[in-house]
């Protein structure tokens, strides 16, 4: 079992039969809201018609390609198209098959860039405490979530640092949006390039909204003060979008909704909308053309996946994103993100309720955990969600909420006053 407890997953099974729209239907027939669209992955929801309609077409026409030495048609218009919805046209894509694809991809591609331009000794990596870059090597050892880097010390990438998170209860509690305090962090990275020496730093990799720790929401200005400090020391700036891109802040990508723009942005999830695995890294055209050098039949960067722009991923990405855009579901997303606000927010006050943060669709909630079991309260909430007919995603006793775009208002009320009950019911509370 995958990031689970698996004992007490065998003892309390939890089973999946079928999705259709906004909700799933568990093996014991109760059909739940699917408050996290997937784990992140699908905005449209499930069984989307355009969806399913290209995906069954592209398996009778081309279920595979070989993409070393060849490539096919429909792969290039989606790179194309991808570049063109981040409003960097001239980028270039590389597909991969998952976030931790995408993150190891990108780390390379700094890497090689540097090595390529002649400044081989920028190999050093920065990341964030709190960040979740995957579970590739490179994205552990960027990537700050104690847990789930302990375990494995001694395979982390050497000449990783780290800059702070910036969560501060007690400066933020219950923003709604981005807080106004916490730029003064984005100082830090001046400090690591002062003890490190720009010399030997390639990128910094950083989520824009930290998702997977609890919906992190950037300080005003701090990414753009990161920018700022990348750009003065010739060090590239990834951000990594694989929750944020595709429209969950209701721009298609965070760097369109912050107005800062990154060197390599890093995507996955919903590009497909979770139906066919696929990741990839946006590239800038120039850090491309450094690569150009050499022979012409020369292979330029070394690195590649048998599936990378697999024929069904993209045929899912190319009707993906004629609901995104054509159909107008990163709009619509983005009209319920007040209401999600003002209904998350109704929930300050509830039975150990710490704090509500929020940002587009997304938001999490930290409750106080019970005295020296970690983890439990976001258990009980979740197992008492479930029985209000609503999937929510915990994670220690942080719950997280990202519904998809095509929910109703109604809905979005509905999963609220449904949490409502279950943190009281959690909580002992009168229901
Ligand atoms: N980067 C970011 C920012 C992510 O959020 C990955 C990379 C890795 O993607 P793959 O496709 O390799 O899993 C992620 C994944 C959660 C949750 O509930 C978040 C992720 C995965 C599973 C659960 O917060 N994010």
């Amino acid at each position: 079992m995958l990031f689970t407890g698996n004992r007490y997953f065998k003892a309390h099974p939890r089973l999946i039969v079928g999705a259709r729209g906004a909700y799933y239907t568990l093996a014991d027939g109760r059909r739940v809201f699917d408050c996290l669209s997937g784990m992140w992955c699908s905005p449209l929801g499930h069984a989307y018609p355009g969806i399913v309609q290209a995906v069954q077409s592209q398996v009778e026409r081309l279920d595979y390609s070989p993409p070393f030495q060849l490539g096919h048609v429909s792969a290039f218009e989606l790179a194309a198209r991808i570049a063109a919805l981040a409003g960097r046209p001239q980028d270039r894509v590389f597909f991969a098959n998952s976030g931790s694809e995408a993150v190891d991809t990108a780390l390379k591609v700094a890497i090689a860039y540097h090595r390529a331009r002649g400044e081989a000794s920028r190999t050093r990596m920065i990341g964030r405490e709190r960040a979740y870059h995957g579970v590739g090597i490179g994205g552990l050892s960027v990537g700050g979530i104690a847990p789930v880097r302990k375990m494995f010390a001694p395979l982390m990438v050497p000449g990783v640092d780290h800059l702070p998170h910036t969560y501060s209860r007690e400066h933020m509690s219950f923003t709604r949006g981005q807080p106004e305090w916490g730029l003064h962090l984005a100082e830090y990275l001046e400090r690591l390039v002062s003890l490190h020496d720009a010399s030997t730093i390639a990128a910094v990799i950083v989520e824009p909204v930290q998702g997977s720790t609890g919906v992190i929401v950037p300080p005003r200005g701090y990414l753009a003060r990161l920018r700022e400090i990348c750009t003065a020391h010739g060090i590239l700036l990834i951000f990594d979008e694989v929750i944020t891109g595709f429209g969950r802040l209701g721009k298609p990508f965070a760097a369109d909704f912050f107005g800062v723009q990154p060197d390599l942005i890093t995507f996955a999830k919903a590009v497909t909308n979770g139906v066919v695995p696929m990741g990839g890294v946006l590239v800038r055209a120039d850090i491309y053309e450094a690569f150009m050098t050499g022979p012409a039949h020369a292979i330029e960067f070394s690195h590649g996946y048998t599936y990378s722009a697999h024929p069904l991923a993209v045929a899912a990405g190319h009707a993906s994103l004629d609901a995104l855009i054509g159909e107008g579901m990163i709009e619509r997303g983005a009209r319920l993100a007040p209401l999600f606000e003002r209904a998350v927010h109704s929930l300050r006050g509830e039975p150990r309720v710490l704090d509500i943060r929020n940002i587009g669709l997304c938001a999490a909630l930290d409750l106080e955990p019970a005295a020296g079991q970690p983890g439990l309260v976001g258990l009980r909430v979740f197992e008492r969600a479930l029985d209000e007919g609503l999937l929510v995603r915990f994670s220690g006793d942080t719950v997280a909420l990202a519904p998809p775009f095509i929910s109703t208002e109604q809905e979005i009320e509905a999963m609220i006053e449904g949490l409502r009950r279950s943190l009281r019911a959690a909580s002992g509370a009168p229901p």
